[in-house]
């Protein structure tokens, strides 16, 4: 679990660090100012050559985090070369594939997209919603989209949060239809609330990869499932009712990527019931394959 400290001094959990420790928790307790000729005492001794390797190498390892930590009591983002992996940014991978990622509640699995190329293109992204086929079910209700599922396919709406209040987010959907060909749309900033708003969606800043715009209609609108309407209909609910996904549904939607996984040959595209992004081709077609990546912003 990630842990910073905030103005008052108070320690508050989030994501991407182990648990701590009882003792890690009373040496990140606010420390009273020193008194003059007292300043190795908040070591445990006054004399260094009497410490154990024991508490020297704990004392460092507390020492160093509290230096990560000091932006954060000046108001700025903490260093995150202190904590363990959050996004595909801290994995060391060299090939896409699926990583493990720490999370406030124990470990994901996620898959790490890694990518040369153009500037919109490289880095290490995380995908955080991958519809490449029909074997995933993704008619399903608040909680299983809040907590993930199918590991490969979907990051848990609360994970996609904790990441984008910490840091700086920019958010890239690849698409593809069955003929193959592929086009791109680019947001270069991209955050989801929390539960207690709804997971309310922010993007903003598309760059046109082909593929037109069909993310921006949604932008502030909440997250809705077929157990929970928060979409902006006063007399539908979209993701039951018509469009059979979860999503952030506004009334209802120009593309729905958790929709139906329609093959080609099933689907005319007149049903708008499919795994859509209506701007690419003016066409509510189901498409072949639809990609979701973000990637932190340094
Ligand atoms: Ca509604």
């Amino acid at each position: 679990m990630l842990t910073s400290l905030t103005r008052s001094g108070t320690v508050e959990l989030g994501v991407g660090r182990p648990p701590w420790t009882q003792r890690e928790r009373e040496l990140l307790r606010p420390l009273p100012p020193p008194e003059e000729g007292q300043i190795l005492s908040i070591y445990g001794a006054s004399d260094p050559l009497s410490w154990t390797s024991e508490a020297m190498i704990t004392n460092m390892i507390v020492l160093l985090c509290l230096s990560a930590l000091f932006p954060v009591l000046m108001g700025t983002e903490p260093n995150p070369d202190c904590f363990p992996a959050t996004d595909c940014s801290d994995v060391n991978a060299e090939k896409s594939g699926v990583y493990t990622i720490t999370l406030k509640d124990g470990a994901v699995q996620v898959y790490c997209d890694v990518v040369s190329g153009e500037q919109n293109d490289q880095g290490h992204w995380t995908v955080i919603l991958r519809r490449m086929d029909g074997e995933v079910n993704f008619f399903r209700p608040w909680e299983s989209y809040k907590k993930g599922f199918g590991n490969k396919e979907l990051s848990c709406i609360e994970f996609i949060h904790q990441l984008t209040r910490r840091y700086k987010y920019k958010l890239r959907v690849d698409l593809e239809d069955f003929q193959g060909k592929k086009a791109y749309a680019l947001y270069e900033s991209f955050s989801v609330d929390s539960e207690a708003d709804g997971y309310k969606l922010h993007v903003s800043g598309f760059v046109d990869g082909g593929a037109g715009d069909s993310l921006s209609p949604h932008n502030g609108a909440k997250f809705s499932t077929f157990d929970k309407d928060q979409d902006l209909s006063d007399d539908r609910n979209c993701a039951k009712q018509y469009y059979l996904g979860g999503f952030w549904y506004s009334a209802c939607y120009a593309t729905n990527p958790t929709g139906l996984y329609l093959w080609a040959k099933d689907h005319d595209g007149s049903f708008n019931i499919g795994a859509t992004w209506y701007h690419w081709k003016k066409s509510w077609r189901s498409l072949k394959s639809i990609t979701m990546k973000i990637r932190r912003v340094m």
